[in-house]
């Protein structure tokens, strides 16, 4: 007999076809009444096929009695409740390292945006206004300081990029990392108020809710742009909206937000802000590796007992 497998919302059609070959999956998403159907049908379910966009909360790992592993289709895991996993010794699985390059080269595309302009650019002629005029001058990018907060697999990926655009960078985490070849800065405010650019590598959850404060918002100050490609719940974002209106920083960049899809409306109106819709690991060719990882995961784990990239 197939696992029965509880699919959360809708994936990559080639993911929902391969689950669908090797397990009995049940989409949770079409049950017009979701509560209902897991008290009456949760005890069926021994694993969980989910995103980073629908997560796992411990409702849901409470709902499912005989739940042994939850296949996550993204890195970040905070939608995930990963004490209520441990606490059933549910195994947790995420997509590292085939993402990394993706979402890098993304961070570099948004650096280069808000500093030259490039999307303001592009509505500027769209509109016409090139035939009445020149775009502005912007601002260089090559040579600048950046500072990078959380350098991890994504962070060290934008860290090499910009050692390509001759940057000197600084980071801070929660720790020096030894083997790390640049600055470490302790003090988040400090790195803000060095840093010409401030891109946020850190992973989402608890520990970094709005670790992008108002002061170090304010530290970054009107010599500084901000680039966001984690997650929008690590940066406070009335406080960055409030700067950004205010014209306290010199620009923003931001692929996630705190409640997508929704973005501050506040924010449209202005040329030294661009705003993407959650997509710094959106190709083809990563979302297919994504795919296959969360896949392989969950074969891994029903056929030999063992995950491949395991967070729990
Ligand atoms: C999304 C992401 O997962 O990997 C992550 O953590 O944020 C993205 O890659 C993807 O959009 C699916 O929700």
């Amino acid at each position: 007999m197939k696992p029965r497998i509880l699919q959360i919302g809708r994936l990559m059609p080639s993911l929902e076809s391969a689950l669908a070959s090797e397990f009995d999956i049940h989409l949770l998403a079409n049950e017009a009444d979701p509560k209902g159907y897991l008290a009456k049908h949760g005890a069926e379910f021994v694993g969980v096929a989910t995103s980073a966009r629908f997560g796992a909360d411990a409702a849901l790992i409470d709902a499912l009695p005989k739940l042994k592993v939850i296949g996550n289709f993204g890195v970040g895991f905070d939608t995930i409740d990963l004490d209520a996993a441990r606490r059933r010794g549910v195994a947790v699985s995420n997509t590292p390292d085939v993402l990394t390059d993706c979402v890098a080269d993304l961070a570099l595309g948004l650096l280069i945006d808000v500093a030259r302009g490039v999307s303001a650019a592009d509505r500027f002629v769209r509109r016409g206004d090139w035939l009445r005029g020149a775009f502005p001058l912007a601002t260089r990018f090559s040579g600048k300081r950046l500072g990078i907060v959380g350098l991890g697999r994504i962070g060290r990926a934008i860290a090499k990029r910009a050692a390509g655009f001759d940057m000197e960078t600084r980071y801070h985490d929660r720790a020096q990392i030894a083997e790390a070849p640049f600055r470490f800065e302790p003090s988040l405010t400090e790195l803000a108020r060095w840093a010409e650019f401030l891109v946020v590598a850190a992973a989402g959850g608890e520990q970094t809710r709005k670790l992008i404060s108002r002061d170090v918002i304010e530290a970054l100050g009107e010599k500084g742009f901000l680039v966001n490609i984690s997650r929008g719940s690590v940066v406070d974002q009335a406080a960055l909206v409030d700067a950004l209106t205010g014209k306290r920083i010199a620009g923003a960049a931001l692929d996630v937000f705190e409640s997508e899809p929704n973005v501050p409306e506040v924010l449209f109106p202005l040329d030294n802000v661009v705003l993407l819709p959650h997509i710094a690991s959106g190709t083809q060719e990563t979302r297919q590796a994504m795919a296959d990882l969360t896949f392989n995961n969950l074969r891994s784990f029903f056929r030999d007992g063992k995950l491949l990239t395991p967070v729990v």
